[in-house]
């Protein structure tokens, strides 16, 4: 039996490790790559079982329809279902106009896919409808980041700019877990000496490798922020010549902070006054320093207000465009930076372009060969998409690269929403949650089989080669898309024969564009390891450091946000004292579609187990089992509890990559951020008891 070497990257989180597949008598064996540069010989538990999902007896692996949900499936042929999905797009619009079919898409796939489903939408469709899973991901980051600097690109920094700062602090992000290979990193930093400070109501596997941690309750980050930029500010640790040359909007940030004494935050918080004073002393006067944010402070009704504050840290000191410095909001999924940039943003074209603005508008219109007034305008956010159906005005979703009824905030609400479609089509590798509300269920392509670039957690763009063939009557994504863009009558607009074609029409879209791909080819991709973006011209090397000599607004400086914690994000009372924040485990992924049909994995972690602290247990007379339930203002789930001092004692946490009966998603407040739409999942309002 021969034996076969692919290349590829896994598919699960934002740095996009690489990974050699070799294929031995019909087993796959899973080794790091030693090539790309992004985590040298490393790869985390889910890296190595990544093949494990694509070829579980689980995937479907031929097109399935039914004429009623209740019926069981049959299986299809491609020409009968497709063109079961493309009549009734046609009869639908016919009859309810051109926005009551909605595209729904993902953060795991390809930058060409990314770029397709926007297009689709937009052009064969004719929707304003669509939007994807990032939007409960980096859209604070992403709001927070245009605000602050006029672009956004998640790290600032490439990654071996960590192991040369000397202070980084890590705000609700637990990087241990998350993403497992920028461990090294750190701890390389740690090594030359570098101060590592981590901010989270639990103390986290990332915590442990921290000199200084931080404990605080969900929603408390912007005042403890007020309270370091009081210190930095009244204490003149601050880089006032970076303020005066690069910044605006210091006078504000002046006056807004300077009630915030160490002592007041204190007492608001319950943070000692000391350490805000000792973190901000040292992180001021550090020659160098990191700031990292994720989810715990982005996901929040105040999430772009958080995210705007760490990223004040680093302008009033100046830490940001040289060596060892940066903001980073860590990116999340697999193509969570490239999966925002290219158009399936309910308000965005390609290359970060704005579909309100009207030469964005003329310059896409001329790359796809339409008229301007031709494209529609900006539609809902992925949550926002689910009301719509409820008020009747969306009456068929196509969903690809995400399982909605999982992942989203108040899911019973989205479960309704989906009973509620003429037509669901879903377009996966399982017979996800989501997809069990389908009428039509088609076999898509995973990472394997589709090649295609994606840009990871740095900005870095890079080529994912093919390394499987596809299981059966599977196709690739981007086929079914063209397919069905072919069968709506609009096959012209899609001529594409390879993932190739369609990056090179991307890149000639980007031009001009914040994330600009312009000059970047795939063989260049291929040559470097991935070229870090902006790249304006084919002979540009990329940009790993950004901001070295100027911001991205018009009059090329940062700008401060003065930030007035608000409690904009549910209340607790007396009927739902405690706090429920929910988040990760580094053994599963997401909604755990891929990760619970990984049997080495599952077997690890085969439920949800909710962590609260001794005071509460006992507050609550937690004994024998160790069962408990929450309740919060919209519903109950009765888990495991394991009993920990490692959290704050008013705070459970609980992991959402279950579904059903365990997901914790439908207890979560369907709150959003008011400018970006981001669900609260970090804080909910709840009332736990001992069963
Ligand atoms: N193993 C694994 N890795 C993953 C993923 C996965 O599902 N599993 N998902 C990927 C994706 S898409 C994403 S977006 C990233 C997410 O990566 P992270 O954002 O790092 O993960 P979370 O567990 O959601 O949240 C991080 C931390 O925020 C803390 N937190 C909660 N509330 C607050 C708060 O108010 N303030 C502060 N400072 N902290 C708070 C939580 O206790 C938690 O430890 O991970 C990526 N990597
Ligand atoms: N309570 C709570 N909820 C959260 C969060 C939280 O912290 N707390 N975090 C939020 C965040 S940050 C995120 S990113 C979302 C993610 O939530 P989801 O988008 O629901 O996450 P996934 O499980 O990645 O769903 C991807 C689906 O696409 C399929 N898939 C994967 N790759 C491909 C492909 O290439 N082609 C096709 N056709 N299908 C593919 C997988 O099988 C899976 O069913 O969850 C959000 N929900
Ligand atoms: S760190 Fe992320 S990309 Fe690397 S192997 Fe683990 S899950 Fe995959
Ligand atoms: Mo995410």
């Amino acid at each position: 039996m021969g034996e076969e070497k692919k290349i590829s990257h896994c598919c699960f989180c934002s740095m996009q490790c690489q990974m050699e597949i070799t294929k031995k008598e019909g087993q796959y064996e899973v080794k790091p790559s030693y090539s790309f540069p992004v985590a040298t010989g490393k790869l985390c538990q889910k890296g190595l079982q990544a093949v494990e999902h694509t070829i579980s007896e689980q995937r479907i692996r031929t097109p399935f329809m039914r004429s009623d949900r209740k019926d069981a499936w049959s299986e299809s042929t491609w020409d009968d279902a497709l063109s079961y999905v493309a009549d009734n797009i046609l009869s639908l619009q016919q009859a309810h106009g051109k926005d009551a079919v909605a595209v729904y898409g993902g953060g795991s796939l390809t930058n060409e896919m990314s770029y397709l489903l926007g297009k689709f939408t937009r052009v064969a469709l004719q929707s304003k409808y669509i939007d994807y899973n990032g939007r409960y991901c980096m859209s604070s980051a992403a709001t927070a980041a245009t605000k602050a600097f006029g672009i956004d690109r998640g790290m600032t920094f490439p990654l071996q700019d960590i192991a040369k700062s000397k202070y980084i602090i890590l705000a609700g992000t637990n990087i241990a877990e998350c993403q497992p290979t920028m461990m090294p990193y750190l701890l390389q930093a740690k090594k030359a000496g570098a101060t590592i400070v981590t901010i989270d109501p639990r103390n986290t596997l990332t915590s442990k490798i921290g000199d200084i941690h931080v404990r605080l309750e969900p929603g408390h980050d912007s005042i403890f922020v007020n309270g370091l930029l009081h210190v930095i500010i009244s204490e003149q640790w601050w880089d006032h010549t970076f303020i005066e040359e690069r910044t605006s909007g210091i006078a504000s940030l002046m006056e807004t902070v300077a009630s915030y004494t160490p002592e007041r935050v204190e007492e608001m918080t319950g943070i000692l006054a000391a350490k805000t004073r000792t973190i901000a002393r040292q992180f001021a006067q550090a020659d160098s320093g990191i700031v990292m944010t994720a989810r715990g402070v982005e996901q929040q009704a105040d999430g772009v207000d958080n995210t705007l504050n760490y990223i004040n840290l680093c302008l009033v000191t100046g830490k940001i465009g040289r060596e060892g410095c940066g903001f980073g909001a860590v990116t999340g999924q697999a193509n969570g930076q490239g999966g925002r940039e290219h158009g399936q943003k309910a308000d965005q074209l390609p290359g970060y372009r704005s579909i309100e603005n009207e030469k964005d508008r003329n310059e896409i219109a001329k790359v796809w060969g339409i008229e301007a007034k031709d494209l529609p305008r900006k539609g809902v956010s992925a949550y926002e998409l689910f009301d719509k159906i409820h008020q009747g005005e969306i009456k068929a979703m196509m969903v690809l690269g995400s399982n909605p009824v999982v992942s989203s905030p108040n899911s019973s609400y989205v479960e309704a929403a989906l009973q509620k479609l003429d037509l669901l089509i879903v377009i996966d590798l399982f017979e996800t949650e989501t997809a069990q509300y389908a009428d039509v269920f088609l076999p898509g392509s995973s990472f394997l089989e589709a090649a295609g670039t994606l840009t990871n957690l740095e900005g870095r763009v890079f080529y994912r080669p093919q390394a499987s063939v596809l299981p059966k009557d599977a196709k690739l994504d981007s086929e079914i898309i063209v397919e069905l863009a072919t069968r709506l009558g609009k096959g012209a607009f899609f001529p594409y024969e390879t993932a190739e074609d369609i990056f090179d029409e991307l890149c000639v879209a980007s031009k001009g564009g914040k994330a600009d791909y312009s000059g970047l080819t795939i063989r260049k991709l291929v040559e470097h390891d991935g070229v870090f973006w902006p790249c304006p011209t084919t002979d540009h090397a990329g940009t790993p450091t950004m901001f070295e000599h100027t911001f991205a607004h018009h009059d090329g400086r940062a700008y401060f946000h003065a930030i007035v914690p608000k409690w904009s994000g549910e209340a607790v009372d007396e009927h739902y004292p405690h706090i429920l924040t929910t988040g990760r485990l580094g053994i599963h992924y997401l909604s755990g579609s891929q990760t619970r049909r990984t049997p080495k994995l599952q077997q690890k972690a085969p439920v949800p187990v909710a962590e609260i602290h001794p005071w509460l247990a006992k507050k609550i007379k937690l004994a024998g089992k160790r069962m408990i339930k929450i309740t919060s203002r919209r519903g109950s789930i009765t888990l495991q509890a394991k009993i920990t001092d490692k959290i704050q004692p008013n705070t459970i946490f609980v992991p959402f990559h279950w579904g059903k009966q365990l997901s914790i998603n439908t207890l979560t407040s369907d709150q959003l951020e008011a400018t970006c739409r981001m669900p609260e999942f970090k804080r909910c309002a709840v009332k736990v008891e001992a069963m």
